[in-house]
């Protein structure tokens, strides 16, 4: 067993129980010209985490963990899109316009792919989701349950978007999750600031949060 003196408390955890769960970093959000930016908000601030992520990722597959990537993707028709999603706000390019790196958040398009830093590798697994968090519409819980899967780390953008909401719906079905404060960003600050504390407020009543230093230190 591993521990890390984790906020609000300790976590403890099992390699061989625990996935690292990599929450959409795929172009459309850290690289300019994808969804992110067609919102109207700097990609650069997201782009920062990179570095964290790749030393995260490649201590995690040295231990032999579990890796899960998400990408936020619909079919090419859109019927997994509901027009509430469609229609919300005014980006200057919606889901399934064509931009400068393919069709906005659809599946196959080069902007819908994982960034080359944290590019998958055989083994891994890849989820599509339509949804903001991880669970809704994949399977996931499913695969994870197949594995005995109990904990996970998370990582991945946004932190109070598709990480949070992921977070919560991994904390209603039963997993211990922690959230590397470092490997994760918003593209507003204060609501990343605000989203680490609330899920772990009231002892850790979404999940644990920590460095990635302390869990490389962990694993070592
Ligand atoms: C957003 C995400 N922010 N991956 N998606 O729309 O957080």
């Amino acid at each position: 067993m591993k521990s890390i003196d984790a906020n609000p408390f300790a976590f403890t955890f099992d390699v061989a129980k625990t996935a690292l769960v990599i929450i959409d970093m795929q172009r459309d959000f850290i690289e300019p010209g994808g969804f992110g930016e067609t919102l109207g908000n700097d990609v650069s601030l997201l782009a920062a985490i990179v570095p964290a992520c790749q030393r995260t990722l490649a201590a995690w597959r040295q231990a032999g963990g579990l890796v899960v990537h998400t990408r936020e993707a619909h079919d090419a028709d859109l019927s997994d899109c509901p027009p509430a999603k469609l229609n919300r706000g005014n980006p200057t390019l919606r889901i399934g316009d064509a931009g400068p790196m393919g069709r906005i958040l659809v599946k196959g398009e080069p902007g819908n792919q994982i960034i080359e830093a944290l590019a998958p590798v055989a083994g891994e697994v890849v989820i599509d989701k339509p949804g903001k968090g991880a669970f809704y519409a994949t399977g996931l819980h499913e695969m994870l349950r197949q594995r005995g899967i109990t904990h996970l780390l998370f990582m991945g953008v946004t932190t109070e978007v598709c990480v949070q909401t992921s977070m919560r719906e991994a904390n209603d079905r039963g997993y211990d999750s922690l959230l590397l404060e470092d490997c994760t960003e918003s593209y507003f600050p204060q609501f990343k600031a605000s989203a680490v504390e609330m899920m772990r407020a009231q002892g850790a009543i979404v999940g644990w949060t920590a460095t990635s230093e302390q869990l490389l230190a962990a694993l070592h």
